[in-house]
């Protein structure tokens, strides 16, 4: 075996490593691809198009993965045993440092610097299974909009909750609508409850009409359908997530709230109230531009990247859809170990790259007697830019074997 390197380096810094280093080599050479940025990428076109939604907001995408867990999570009032902390959801560079698993990272510090309205665009890190709508790495832009706890911002709620429903009265959308406030879905103490339903109303307002912007002109003459859901996060209440109604399915699109005090307050802006949103941009992408696999995102195929264009949105043409070649791997686990299916994904996905379509728990079972567990899991490879072999598949999955013995200690069977 190799030694481990007592230091890993990040985007040119170099972290000295610990118990809960976990970050892989393939998350480490994503940090530098930054695709929100560029303008004929579809995350980069999708970004300009929401930016252009908003266009007296201040636009801010260049903040660093790289945060501390105090401003992912503390900042935030995760509680300290939320399951986001923990080393099989999120990538740590050591016990200090981690890559951002969302965009509300950022708030604290966007609001402290005295912006009151935002659009922020990152790539977020989590580790998860492996599918074709789930990727470790994916975009997420939040938005927030801050007014001030008095008459005036009273006012400025009242004029804008008007023009706002004045344009949605006349455009073609149905929304499904639950009451703003409710016993489960409370009122902060310390609101004015008269302006808190007016922030979550100014919440619902722009979001329908951002939906109308993205989805209202892909929808051959339909009325657009919007459904808003009660929704629970550690840093916003009231709290609701928004699902559009597309091809046939209702899709989560994004997670919103009024932002809590206690966020606003650590910002050092008292005297303000104000709303919260964190958008997936791959989920929007795909289904606007019927991209059908989550990792093309991260293709450098020319067939891939020379069909979008800055400013429009175009239906995505597949090249040739590659055969796939599936294997499975079988093992049992060293004595009584246990191994999580996100540790699993990663050090598949690390060992074999993104010819690695999908990855399925088949069967698990511990032996009675010797208290042994076995597992197996069924790979699925597929090129998205070449037909693959059945020999560099057995080749690939030769080295994912490997990686499963050096890292876990596992027994093929
Ligand atoms: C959040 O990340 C919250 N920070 C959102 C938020 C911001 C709430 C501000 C309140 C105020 P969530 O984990 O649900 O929430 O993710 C938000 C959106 O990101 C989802 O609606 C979805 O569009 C996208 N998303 C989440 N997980 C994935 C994934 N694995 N792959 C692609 N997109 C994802
Ligand atoms: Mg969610």
């Amino acid at each position: 075996m190799s030694t481990v390197p007592a230091q890993v380096q990040v985007l040119g810094k170099s972290y000295p490593k610990d118990a809960t280093t976990n970050i892989s080599s393939s998350i480490i050479d994503k940090l530098e691809r930054r695709l929100h940025l560029q303008p004929s990428h579809p995350l980069g076109i999708l970004r300009s198009l929401i930016e252009s939604h908003w266009p007296a907001f201040t636009h801010l995408s260049d903040f660093s993965p790289v945060v501390t867990p105090a401003r992912n999570f503390d900042d935030l009032s995760f509680p300290a045993d939320h399951p986001g902390r923990s080393l099989t959801d999120s990538y740590y560079i050591n016990k200090d440092y981690m890559l951002r698993t969302h965009t509300s990272a950022h708030e604290v510090e966007t609001f402290a610097k005295g912006e009151r309205k935002w659009l922020l665009t990152a790539d977020v890190y989590r580790r998860d299974e492996i599918d074709s709508s789930h990727y470790p790495v994916f975009h997420q832009m939040e938005g927030a909009s801050i007014f001030p706890a008095n008459a005036n911002g009273v006012h400025e709620l009242q004029e804008d909750n008007a023009r706002l429903s004045e344009y949605l009265r006349k455009s073609n959308i149905v929304i499904e609508d639950i009451p703003h406030i409710t016993p489960t879905n409370p009122l902060q103490a310390g609101h004015d409850p008269s302006q808190a339903e007016l922030v979550a109303q100014n919440l619902k307002l722009s979001l329908n009409s951002l939906m109308l912007t993205l989805f209202g002109g892909s929808n051959r003459g339909e009325p657009l359908r919007v459904r808003w859901i009660e929704a629970y996060f550690p840093f916003t209440s009231p709290s609701y997530e928004v699902e559009v109604f597309f091809n046939g399915k209702w899709l989560e699109i994004l997670g919103c709230g009024v932002v809590l005090q206690s966020t606003l307050e650590r910002a050092k802006i008292p005297g303000s109230i104000g709303w919260a949103f964190g958008l997936g941009l791959e989920r929007i992408a795909m289904i606007l531009y019927s991209i059908p696999d989550i990792r093309l995102f991260w293709s450098q195929d020319p067939r891939f990247l020379t069909q979008f264009q800055p400013g429009k949105i175009s239906t995505f043409e597949p090249y040739s859809k590659y055969p796939p070649c599936h294997k499975d791997v079988s093992f049992w686990l060293p004595g009584a170990a246990t191994l999580h299916e996100n540790d699993l994904c990663d050090a598949v996905r690390d060992a074999a790259g993104d010819v690695v379509e999908d990855v399925k728990l088949i069967d698990s079972f511990t032996h009675p007697k010797t208290n042994r567990s076995s597992q197996c899991y069924r790979i699925n490879y597929r090129s998205m830019d070449r037909s693959l072999s059945n020999d560099e598949a057995n080749a690939i999955n030769d080295k994912v074997i490997a990686r499963l013995q050096e890292s876990f200690g596992v027994e093929i069977r």
